[in-house]
């Protein structure tokens, strides 16, 4: 069980890695098409196929702040929760490399960096320091665990089981889906389990699309043009909620009070909703916790009771504890691997999501900026 949670762990990681070197050379290569080592807005409104809108709608030349948000608000999208995370997960990893391009320049234009600051070094660095401390282990994550664990051991127990790769072992089938105080408990911690995961991936996409600029082709001129991002208008900012309903009640739970005992310090942590100024340590943790509650549940689910269902059924036993429960629980147990499986895959975007919300705008890591600068020679010290 050891090893395939570390397996299953390591795929996990390896998927994240995967993403940040895809994201890197996707904007060496495929956005600049002139091929200088620049990628320009005009080259990258050309490679990301952006919309087109009339900005300058007075026609004078120039883009007045007025035009730009007028033009903001007629973008807005009024995706649901399910849609949002569906748009989220079929984004291109095209798309996802321009949004670190469009969020490059409004890090240049905040700190006056040169033009040759590659911003790839710089998210590599954040990627690389937040992925140390998320998959980090420590005994207080399996808490969660212990009573799915202890219920479901119990089944196995009560038939002096010992473990599943026992001799008798499959006295229990059949008991884990006919056992309703083992049954129950076990839908309750996978829709737990599934919300969770659904609810850290769209609260980090939905933040991360308020504090992207937007960039579209001026319809008057042909020319590219970055609108601010959308968080810096109030009336946006104002209308945006990352804390719907039920889940801000958690977040206030979990955080001690969330915003009202750390309110939002700016613009940016307004987005953050009922968490408050603590967003960057909880939803770290948030996000561990989260991910190694799949992990744990894949492996369970599999070693405990899909793999020794599978070899009752396939021996054709005649120890089988409750044949009626067999084929139901094999099925019911394999859409909750499933389940599990899929929350999984939305890991790594969540922690790339993660990562770049609490790395651009109000968070940029000037420090980390720095060391970029003096790996890249661009400045003197
Ligand atoms: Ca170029
Ligand atoms: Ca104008």
């Amino acid at each position: 069980m050891g090893i395939l949670f570390f397996v299953v762990a390591g795929v996990c990681v390896g998927a994240v890695l995967e993403e940040v070197n895809k994201l890197s050379e996707i904007s060496e290569l495929a956005l600049d098409a002139d091929g200088d080592g620049e990628v320009t807005l005009d080259e990258l409104a050309e490679a990301l196929d952006v919309s087109c809108m009339i900005v300058d709608t007075d026609g004078d030349g120039i883009l007045s702040e007025e035009e730009k948000i007028d033009a903001l608000k007629s973008t807005a999208s009024n995706y649901n929760f399910i849609q949002a995370i569906i748009a989220e997960r079929s984004m291109s990893e095209v798309d996802r490399a321009g949004e670190c391009l469009v969020a490059r320049e409004r890090i240049l234009g905040k700190y006056s960096l040169p033009q040759e600051f590659e911003i790839d070094a710089y998210f590599g660095k954040i990627f690389g320091e937040n992925l140390e401390e998320s998959v980090e282990l420590s005994p207080i994550t399996w808490l969660p665990l212990i009573p799915l664990i202890a219920l479901e051991n119990s089944v196995d127990l009560s038939r002096d089981v010992v473990s599943a790769s026992s001799s008798n072992a499959f006295e229990s089938c059949g008991y884990f889906f006919a056992t309703p105080w083992v049954f129950y408990p076990t839908i309750f911690f996978q829709a737990l389990s599934l919300t969770w995961a659904l609810f850290n991936f769209w609260k980090m996409t939905s933040i991360k699309k308020m504090l992207l600029p937007t960039l579209v082709t001026d319809g008057v001129n042909g020319e590219a043009a970055l609108l601010p991002p959308r968080y810096t208008i109030d009336e946006i900012r104002n209308n945006f909620n990352s804390s719907p309903s039920i889940f801000a009640w958690g977040e206030q739970f979990f955080t001690g009070g969330g915003a009202k005992t750390s309110p939002p310090r700016n613009e940016h942590e307004e987005l953050f909703g009922a968490v408050g100024a603590k967003f960057e340590e909880v939803y770290r943790d948030s996000m561990r916790f989260s991910t190694w509650l799949c992990v744990a549940l894949i492996v369970y689910s599999t070693t405990q009771i899909v793999f020794r269902d599978m070899a009752a059924l396939y021996l054709h036993s005649a120890n089988v504890g409750n044949p009626e429960g067999l084929v139901p629980e094999l099925i019911v147990w394999i859409i909750f691997t499933a389940s599990a499986v899929f929350q999984l895959s939305l890991a790594p975007t969540t922690f790339l999501n993660y990562c770049f919300v609490t790395s651009v705008e109000e968070y940029v890591k000037y420090d980390i900026v720095q060391e970029v600068m003096r790996e890249e020679e661009l400045c003197e010290t």
